[in-house]
């Protein structure tokens, strides 16, 4: 049973009642919260939650109550922007600037050929945004460089997805969840990422004391706190632990034999491959004790119904699809998929990122197409009238490949749609350098630290300033009204697209413009059209539908179905070669296979059980860098801050950057509560101040990775390292090694030093360098001795947050 009843959360701020309140989803995160916008006087005053919709029941998170006031902030971008000789922004026309984009690609397109221009997007767009650069990119002006900032979100599931299933979606959905015995989260801390997820399952268990709660995390998260066991392995130990449990239950679990010999294909291969791993090596490998692998593994191998989330704790971590995929093996090896309360429900992150894997806007073809299959490609060139010779093909190209592209100087036009890589990218002394080196158009609604290398800048509207659909995690596509107009002079991430596809002039093979459509809706109706047979077919969708419906799980393939709730229910797979969206890759190098060594796997619809070979973190604790580093987000804030920063409630909920640190670490080093520590990698340093607590083992620090600025040192990814993961090439942000030192000053006490004037000298209180001394009473200071004085002491605490407000 899904919420035991509807709360209508709102935050509206209104003198007197609103206009109107427009139809719309939460552009938060990827849980896709039904909501309503309230308008008046043509301006949008609150929001809240629908009582109909069937994910969230009328709730809403703190982000998602009060992303609405991003729309309203001062300082929004009203004009497009060049950037003059002298390198200053200057305002420009739209014209000046889309024939200012229109010359450089045209130039590019010449000097370098049309794999030249890249689009690198968002997973925060719309459907019909994503789908159109698929076309405009690839069909237009015929480039494979699209990419987009799902790289770094969501590419391991759809990798892992392609290994085993053959094609996208994710099995299972929320309604497996209201029904499973077992939920694991597997480095998934929902009570933080997608609150009123998190509430829809604690509001169950509360009720009936299911799920039974497994919690993966190396940190004792919100949502490890509610956990019937919390697995606290080591940072980048996720494939050890599957490995040895896995091997564990194929020796004394529940196996369906039957499931096994009807369904699968590569079960004595994936055998094989884990042969080795006892109970005994994992917890060697991930820190653990062996009672609590065997907890694990009896409960893994017995349970009656599971659903697994993954997420970054898996997705950027080490051996991340081969972790993804060894949840697919645990899932097939006991026929826990395709029936109500089981299956995987690879997570996503952003509120439409599958949209954009599914739209074609990313590596793979619209519709879950094959880039490497020239019966696919046929198929695209058909439906979108061009010639087929002129269509890329090949493997994707991810955004660090782009990037080693633009460092070779191959690369004219870089178009950044919707996300600031200058914060959320690895290693950004290397990416900004390489941008830099580039033409890059930055298409947001802010100024924000990408601005910093953009040649030109175009105004996007926001939310609720725009019509179209956004595809959730769990395969549920969601429509989004138009609450408001955008602010005169701003366009829509989908207009400025079409605008751009009309000045270049883009054709179909009979002179005819290649771009039909001219409004969302048209669009996502030629969409349905490029999605009919596909596994994500919409051709049962409408707008309409999906307002009356609140929403509808894609395949939906006619107008009679209701949409599909739980995938692969009849327990065939994607993985007849001319229907899988991949030839798939070799598990442990991730080359990519050709069409033969696929057909050989002779899977035809069978899920394939993919070996799991291990390999070791590149980068580990060493002398130089002792500690673990490990970064991810907090409860009040959305990535790099440019919606979440701008309401006032979140702000002051977390305002700066800090380090999380073990207590036993900081008393070992002498660091006190708040004070400004030095933590630095192999690639950069950041000063911010220490918080010192439990969450965090010893050995490990966490730092928050929403604070960017650039004149400030607190950014997360000046440490990252930019590896990627060899399949699905999304980025190792979860693990490298660093260190963590003081950055004090030392006082000698002399004759009438007392604790406050030394204190207030450095401008701290008396109180922090009382702590950061340990020192009991104020006599204990004498002349002569030395005391040490913290740099600074930085002490705004950040705003506890209740994970699920039934308990109040
Ligand atoms: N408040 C908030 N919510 C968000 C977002 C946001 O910015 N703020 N962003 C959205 C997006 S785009 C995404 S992708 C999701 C991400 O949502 P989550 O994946 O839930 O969030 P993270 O904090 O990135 O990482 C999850 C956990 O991985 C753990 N972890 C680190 N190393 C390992 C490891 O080796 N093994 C395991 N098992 N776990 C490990 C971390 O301790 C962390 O608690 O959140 C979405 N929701
Ligand atoms: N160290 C570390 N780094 C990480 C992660 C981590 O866990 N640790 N997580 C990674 C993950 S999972 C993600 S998803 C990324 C997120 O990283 P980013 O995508 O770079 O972060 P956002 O702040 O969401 O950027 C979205 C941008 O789009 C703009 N925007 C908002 N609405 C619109 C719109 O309608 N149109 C347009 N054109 N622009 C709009 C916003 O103002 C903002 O500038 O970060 C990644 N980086
Ligand atoms: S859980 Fe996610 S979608 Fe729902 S209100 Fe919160 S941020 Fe929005
Ligand atoms: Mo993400």
């Amino acid at each position: 049973m899904s919420w035991q009843e509807e709360r209508i959360d709102q935050n509206v701020y209104s003198q007197g009642d609103p206009d109107k309140w427009v139809y719309s989803t939460c552009n938060i995160c990827s849980v896709g919260c039904g909501c309503y916008v309230a308008v008046k006087d043509d301006q949008i005053v609150g929001i809240k939650g629908n009582g109909d919709h069937p994910t969230n029941r009328g709730r809403l998170g703190p982000k998602g109550e009060n992303q609405w006031q991003a729309n309203q902030a001062p300082d929004r971008l009203m004009s497009p922007m060049i950037r003059n000789q002298d390198g200053q922004l200057v305002k420009a026309s739209w014209d000046e600037a889309m024939e200012l984009i229109v010359k450089k690609s045209k130039e590019s397109m010449e000097k370098l050929g049309p794999n030249s221009i890249s689009f690198y997007s968002t997973g925060q767009g719309f459907l019909e945004d994503y789908y159109t650069t698929a076309k405009v990119g690839r069909a237009g002006l015929r480039t494979h460089l699209l990419d987009a900032n799902t790289r770094l979100c969501t590419a391991t599931t759809e990798f892992c997805l392609l290994q085993s299933f053959g094609a996208d979606g994710t099995p299972a959905s929320f309604d497996d969840v209201d029904e499973t015995d077992v939920l694991m989260l597997f480095g998934h801390n929902p009570a933080e990422t997608g609150t009123v997820f998190f509430e829809r399952v604690m509001d169950r268990k509360q009720r009936t004391s299911k799920p039974y709660l497994i919690v993966v995390d190396p940190r004792e998260t919100l949502s490890a706190k509610e956990a019937d066991l919390h697995i606290p392995l080591k940072p980048g130990s996720n494939l050890p632990l599957l490995n040895g449990v896995l091997n564990e239950i194929l020796q004394n679990g529940k196996l369906d034999q039957a499931f096994i010999d009807s369904h699968t294909v590569g079960f004595d291969k994936m055998k094989e491959s884990i042969g080795d791993w006892t109970l005994e090596h994992a917890a060697e490998l991930t820190g653990l004790p062996l009672e609590k692998l065997r907890k694990l593994a009896d409960v893994l191998g017995t349970c009656d119904s599971l659903v697994t989330t993954t997420l970054q704790g898996a997705y950027q971590s080490s051996n991340a699809t081969t972790a993804c995929v060894a949840v697919n093996n645990l899932h097939l090896v006991r026929g826990l998929i395709g029936k109500p309360g089981s299956g995987p429900l690879h997570m996503a992150g952003q509120p439409s990122s599958s949209a954009n894997r599914t739209a074609g806007g990313v590596g793979t073809y619209p519709a879950h197409r094959n880039p490497t299959n020239p019966v696919h490609l046929k198929e695209m060139a058909e439906l979108w009238n061009v010639d087929e010779s002129t269509l890329p093909a090949g493997p994707e190209k991810a955004i660090e490949d782009i990037i080693s592209l633009i460092e070779k100087e191959k690369v004219g036009v870089f178009w950044n749609i919707g996300t600031n890589p200058m914060v959320s990218l690895p290693n950004r002394e290397r990416a900004r350098k390489a941008l830099e080196s580039t033409f890059v158009i930055v298409q947001d609604p802010f100024l924000t630290e990408t601005s910093s290398v953009a040649d030109v800048i175009l105004p996007a509207a926001l939310w609720g300033e725009k019509e179209g659909t956004m595809e959730n995690a769990d395969r549920t596509i969601n429509i989004l009204r138009k609450a408001i107009e955008p602010p005169e002079g701003i366009k829509s991430d989908f207009e400025i697209l079409l605008d751009f596809a009309k000045r270049m002039d883009f054709r179909d093979r009979d002179g005819q413009p290649l771009i039909q459509y001219s409004t969302p809706e048209a669009c996502f109706e030629e969409f349905k059209r490029v999605s009919k047979g596909r596994p994500c077919d919409m051709s049962g969708i409408t707008y309409e539908r999906l307002e009356k419906e609140n929403g509808l799980r894609w395949p939906v393939p006619d107008e009679n179905s209701n949409g599909t709730p739980r995938l692969y229910t009849d327990f065939k797979f994607h993985t007849t070669p001319d229907d899988a969206q991949t030839f798939s890759k070799d598990q442990l190098t991730g080359r990519a296979l050709s069409k033969e060594d696929y057909t050989e796997i002779g899977a035809n619809g069978r899920a394939i059980l993919q070996p799991t070979p291990y390999v070791p973190p590149y980068e580990q604790p060493n002398d130089e860098y002792p500690t673990w580093l490990t970064t991810g987000r907090l409860v009040w804030h959305w990535h790099t801050r440019t919606k979440t920063g701008r309401s006032p409630l979140l702000h002051m909920a977390a305002q700066h950057g800090y380090v999380e640190i073990n207590e036993k670490d900081t008393a070992d080093m002498g660091i006190a509560e708040g004070e400004v520590v030095r933590v630095s990698s192999p690639r950069g340093e950041i000063e911010v101040p220490a918080r010192v607590g439990t969450a965090v083992q010893p050995g490990l620090v966490f730092v928050p990775f929403h604070f960017g600025n650039l004149d400030k040192k607190e950014a997360a990814n000046a440490l990252t390292i930019d590896l990627v993961d060899p399949l699905s090439k999304q980025p190792l942000f979860k693990q490298a090694a660093c260190r963590v030192d003081k950055i004090r000053k030392n006082h000698e006490v002399k004759e009438g030093d007392t604790l406050e004037s030394i204190a207030a000298n450095y401008g701290i209180t008396a109180e922090d360098l009382r702590r950061a001394n340990h020192i009991e009473t104020p006599y204990e200071i004498q002349m002569g001795i030395s005391l040490e004085v913290p740099a600074s002491v930085i002490n705004t605490p950040i705003q506890p947050y209740l994970p699920y407000r039934n308990k109040m």
